[in-house]
This record gives structure tokens, sequence and C-alpha cells, in this order.
């Protein structure tokens, strides 16, 4: 099954992901691998744990979400652990970050499963621990204004840029995908607002050569 349309030509978008240290992949997924992995993740979210804390270690923001960490998710789904390691993906990752992109070795954080199902539910701001962060929508709201926005300020590290001019925020529609420079990138997602609205991300982190252990804890604290 084919489960993405890599882009054909990833040089125009080097550039750009260079830039903003954000990189749009609208339509990365097929109809067909959409389907696939939203069964899939209906399946995994089974044995999903709900989060409600503060990060202490990232400002306090909040955490309101379901979460499933990458161990499981390694031990539940060859679907999702196959589509991680997929050598097109990898080299298309190493073609618009212009560094040898690697698979992060810890298991708890190279892939999760987030989900955002309650009103109010949110991902505070933080920045990851390994480089880059590519984001799968396997749901999202429907309309801007029911939250659930991907929100950044380019080239911040610092989690106030976030509420600074020059932040923007996102929408993504299912099937979609972003690529994040995420270590360098203070993000979060907005509170959903709207009864019954959905937000289902994976989240593969991926490494260099020279960022091979995690700079936090935060990931044990949401995941583990
Ligand atoms: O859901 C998103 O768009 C961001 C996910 C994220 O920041 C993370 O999992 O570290
Ligand atoms: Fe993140």
């Amino acid at each position: 099954m084919l489960v993405l349309t890599l882009p054909s030509r990833p040089a125009p978008l080097r550039a750009r992901f260079a830039e903003a240290g954000y990189l749009p992949l609208p339509d990365l997924l097929t109809r067909q691998g959409l389907k696939a992995l939203h069964q899939e993740a209906g399946r995994l979210e089974a044995a999903a744990t709900r989060r409600d804390f503060h990060m202490e270690c990232m400002e306090n923001s909040p955490r309101h979400m379901t979460t499933l960490g990458g161990h499981h998710i390694a031990q539940e789904s060859a679907l999702i652990s196959t589509l991680y390691r997929d050598t097109g993906l990898l080299a298309l990752l190493t073609a618009l970050h212009e560094v040898d992109v690697l698979p992060v070795q810890e298991p708890v954080e190279r892939h999760v499963l987030n989900i955002l199902h309650n009103p109010g539910d949110t991902h505070g701001a933080h920045t990851d621990d390994f480089p880059l962060a590519l984001v799968l929508f396997i749901e999202a709201p429907e309309a801007s204004t029911d939250g659930g926005l991907l929100e950044f300020n380019p080239g911040r590290r610092d989690l106030g840029a976030l509420n600074e001019p020059g932040a923007r925020q996102l929408h993504h529609q299912a099937g979609d995908a972003y690529l994040l420079r995420s270590d360098l990138t203070a993000h979060r997602v907005t509170p959903l607002n709207r009864p019954g609205t959905r937000r289902t991300v994976l989240n593969f982190a991926y490494t260099t050569e020279d960022h091979r252990t995690p700079a936090t804890n935060s990931a044990h604290r949401l995941y583990a």
C-alpha cells in the first residue's frame, strides 16, 4: 500500500524550510494511507493515556491531551514503525535538511500519538528534544476557528516568543503534514474550542549524527 505521496522536487522546498524552520507538506498522506492510519490510530487509542498537567521544564505550560508513547507504538503497530523508517521519507528529509537525517533511537519519543479531543485540550508551549519533527495529521478540526492551530514564531526558541509579534498560527487538514525545526523553534497547539472536534497527529522525531540523546525529561513526563 502506498501511504505517502513524496514531493518529486524537494529542491525548491529546501530554502523555504531553512528560512522559516517550518515547511507545510499538504496531502503528504495518500487517501489510502490516511484511511489506514486513521484505523490504526483508532485501534491504538484504546491503549493511550489521558494527560492533564503542567510541564515544569517548559515554563509550566499546559498539557491537556491523550497520548501514546513510541515504545507502545513499536509493539503494537507494524504500519507506523515501518512508515517511520521509510527510505524514501528519510531521503526526502535529508534533502530538505541538507544533513543526513537519522531515526531516533530513544524508544519513547521517536514516534508518538497525540490526541486532542475535548474543548480546552491543548499541547502547550515547548521545544522538542530532537532537531526535526514530522507531524502527520490523521484528524483535524474542520475550521481554523475551531482551535488546534500550530503556533510558532520563526527562528525563536524562547517560549515567550509565542506571545510576541511575528508569531504564526496555522491550520492543517487531515492528510497534511508539516516539518518543523522543532528543537530551535518554540511551538504549541492552541486549545480546541468546539465540542465534538478532534485533532489526532503522529509526531515522527528525527535526528542527526550530532544530536543523539534527548535534551530534557519532558517526553518521559508526557509519554512514558
Ligand atoms: O501537534 C502538533 O502539531 C505538534 C506536536 C508536537 O509539538 C510534539 O509532539 O512535540
Ligand atoms: Fe513539539
